[in-house]
């Protein structure tokens, strides 16, 4: 992210992929707290704001996804990927705002859609790798993963023409916590790079940060960061909708994006599953946009 790169922020006030709503709300509670101001003190040049809206179905009949909600998380993902096609096209950074996770195969399928190859690091108490056939829960935002690795039924291709797989030994798990049965099993068959919170605590934020940053930037075109609120500890962030204790300090946090801010890698970013309606006193959505600064450089002093 350099200052010469306009920022399109894609705002996608939509909950549907999750169990529960409130995420919808996320866009514009982050932006009441000051996020278009923070970038603009940091020196960044804002494309006009775009607004990602649910208006007609999804009525592909290439795949049926029995899954809750699934035609208007798809219905959202088309469009989200168009936008954020174009947006990259234009030579922007997409800072795609949620919203709940499913729309992350929005953002991969857009980011997928001009050949080139991506490196995912995904920061999430989940792995989101569960398929049709897996899912514990039917909630979309439980798959987005499993289906940028073209492991479930439902493809990127799907969601946009000429969308990609995603090569799993460029993708990155940082700070899972929660994973299925199936989830593991994933992981394992596809050896993807999965740091738990033990790697963590084992190696330290920084040096798996590092070693996030070479697998997915060494060979690829570029570094979709992909974060889930929920990776945060949530007595840091407790306005999410699937809170799982033990997770990423304050400070780890905020190192870990002020490190991937030096290593000047991240082409493109998800921001999700923040619930303003879970959470108290805006602790999460004020740490959201904070976080967000860490990313984009800014200092302690
Ligand atoms: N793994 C569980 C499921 O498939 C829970 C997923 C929780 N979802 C998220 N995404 N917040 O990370 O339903
Ligand atoms: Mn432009
Ligand atoms: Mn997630
Ligand atoms: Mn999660």
């Amino acid at each position: 992210m350099d200052k010469s790169q306009l920022i399109s922020l894609i705002k996608v006030p939509f909950g549907y992929g999750a169990g529960r709503m409130g995420s919808e709300l996320g866009p514009e509670r982050l932006l009441r707290w000051g996020l278009i101001e923070q970038w603009k003190e940091l020196g960044y040049v804002l494309d006009e704001p775009s607004r990602i809206l649910l208006k007609d179905q999804w009525s592909d009949k290439a795949v049926s996804v029995p899954l809750k909600n699934a035609s208007k998380v798809l219905s959202i993902c088309t469009a989200l990927a168009s936008e954020v096609k174009l947006k990259r096209d234009e030579g922007h950074f997409p800072f795609i705002l949620g919203g709940d996770h499913s729309i992350a195969m929005g953002s991969l399928a857009g980011l997928t859609a001009d050949g080139g190859s991506l490196g995912v690091i995904w920061m999430d108490a989940h792995s989101d790798l569960n398929t049709e056939e897996t899912t514990p829960s039917r909630n979309m935002h439980g798959i987005p993963l499993a289906v940028g690795l073209g492991r479930a039924a439902l493809r990127l291709s799907h969601i946009y023409d000429g969308a990609a797989d995603i090569d799993p030994s460029k993708t990155v798990l940082i700070a899972a916590r929660e994973l299925d049965p199936g989830e593991k099993e994933l992981i394992k068959e596809l050896g993807i790079h999965c740091y738990t919170m033990h790697e963590i605590d084992k190696l330290g934020i920084q040096k798996v940060i590092d070693e996030a940053v070479d697998i997915t930037s060494s060979g690829t075109d570029g570094v979709h960061l992909s974060f889930d609120i929920d990776s945060i500890d949530p007595t840091e962030a407790p306005g999410t909708g699937t809170p799982v204790q033990g997770g990423l300090s304050y400070r780890e946090s905020h190192f870990a994006m002020e490190l991937l801010y030096e290593a000047g890698i991240i082409t493109s970013c998800d921001f999700v599953e923040v619930n303003p309606r879970l959470d108290r006193n805006n602790r999460t959505s004020k740490l959201a946009v904070d976080l967000i600064g860490s990313l984009f450089g800014k200092r302690i002093l």
